[in-house]
């Protein structure tokens, strides 16, 4: 027939208990893949070098937070330096991960480069050799992976050219990604840059996700093993009117209700410079929206699972204890919001901080 099973009844199966797993109750997954440049500018905030060992020193912090973390916490995603680091017993990070439940995963993408023939956009490279790269990443102990791909809020962006290229890369990616046991967490971020309104978000986020559910099923991805790592629906940064986490709620759910088929695992949102309180009022009240969510829609944070923690260390051996309550008190406040029961209040260190960066595509 010309109708291939692309992946045995066994392989569905495992990929679809894993993705599952990430998205069960009151839990999500801290985004800690960041890239040796994009962790040094958060080093940059407190004053530290960004060495090799200060990286190992920040990452062993995280993982060796209280196991309780893990009643929050669901999966890591780690930068392939991290996935061969180890703890300063000896023990590799994908194991003290597993030890507590959390299931390791691992940005698998090469980064953002501009798209030729367009005003300013991007698409994600990292395709050469990925195959052999998820084969080794699956046999170290991870059961996920992610590749970010980023679009841009201009009055002629996005364009047809990089909503289809970064469709079509993050299709080829998840279909790699599910041959070799992981599973993809396809993420299309449209930035918040911009002075445009919620509604002009809304139609850039139905587009993009309509173009990007239209490659997955072009190359036969199982969606059921995936999972979503989109934006909120959020106005631009700039815009000068305002908007209640009500409003985002509903702009996000009837964007992601037009577009997601519900054979889809899962919604895991990015935090996107958002406070941290921001995006766990905002996720909280997605959970609390009256309409049809037919997906766990849980968390994927990284700037807004770790300001206040970077905040509290310091870079000081004497504040470990200190930054992973800050570490905790996130974690469970984004849990509370992945079920609507999230009451306010847990602000941190960083807590009402804003953590927008300006064309957040490095
Ligand atoms: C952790 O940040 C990731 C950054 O990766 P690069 O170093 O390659 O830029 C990023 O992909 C992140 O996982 C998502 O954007 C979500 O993070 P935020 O901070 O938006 O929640």
């Amino acid at each position: 027939s010309r109708f291939q099973q692309y992946l045995s009844p066994e392989k569905e199966d495992e990929l679809r208990k894993i993705a599952n797993t990430i998205v069960s109750k009151r839990r999500g997954i801290l985004a800690a893949d960041e890239s040796v440049a994009t962790i040094g500018k958060r080093f940059d905030t407190i004053g530290l070098t960004n060495t090799e060992e200060n990286r190992r020193k920040y990452r062993e912090l995280l993982f060796s937070t209280d196991n309780s973390i893990a009643d929050s916490i669901s999966g890591v995603i780690l930068f392939d330096e991290t996935f061969r680091q180890s703890a300063s017993d000896g023990t590799p990070f994908v194991k003290v991960l597993q030890n507590k439940g959390i299931i390791p995963g691992i940005k698998v993408d090469k980064g953002v480069v501009p798209l030729a023939g367009t005003l300013n956009e991007c698409t994600t490279q990292g395709l050469d050799g990925l195959s052999e790269r998820c084969a080794e990443y699956k046999k170290g102990g991870c059961g996920f992976a992610k590749w970010r791909c980023v679009l841009k809020i201009s009055d002629h962006t996005p364009s047809y050219q990089a909503m289809i290229e970064n469709a079509n890369v993050l299709a080829r990616y998840a279909s790699i990604c599910q041959q070799n046991g992981l599973v993809p967490i396809v993420e299309p971020e449209v930035l918040p840059d911009g002075t445009h309104d919620l509604q002009t978000a809304q139609r850039v986020t139905e587009e993009v996700l309509a173009f990007q559910y239209k490659a997955l099923a072009d190359h036969h991805v199982f969606l059921e093993g995936t999972l979503l790592k989109p934006n909120m629906v959020t106005a631009g940064q700039s815009c000068t009117k305002k908007y209640t986490s009500q409003d985002i709620a509903r702009a996000t759910v009837e964007a992601l209700n037009r577009t997601v088929p519900p054979a889809v695992a899962g919604i895991t949102f990015l935090s996107g410079g958002q406070s941290e309180e921001d995006a766990t009022l905002n996720l909280n009240a997605i959970n609390q929206y009256p309409g049809r969510k037919p997906w766990p829609l849980t968390f994927s944070y990284g700037r807004a699972l770790q300001a206040s923690v970077i905040k509290a260390w310091g870079g000081k051996d004497a504040n470990i204890k200190a930054a992973q309550e800050e570490l905790l008190k996130r974690a469970r406040a984004n849990g509370a919001a992945a079920v609507g029961e999230y009451q306010g209040g847990a602000a941190g260190a960083a807590g009402g901080q804003s953590l927008f960066v300006a064309n957040h595509s490095y």
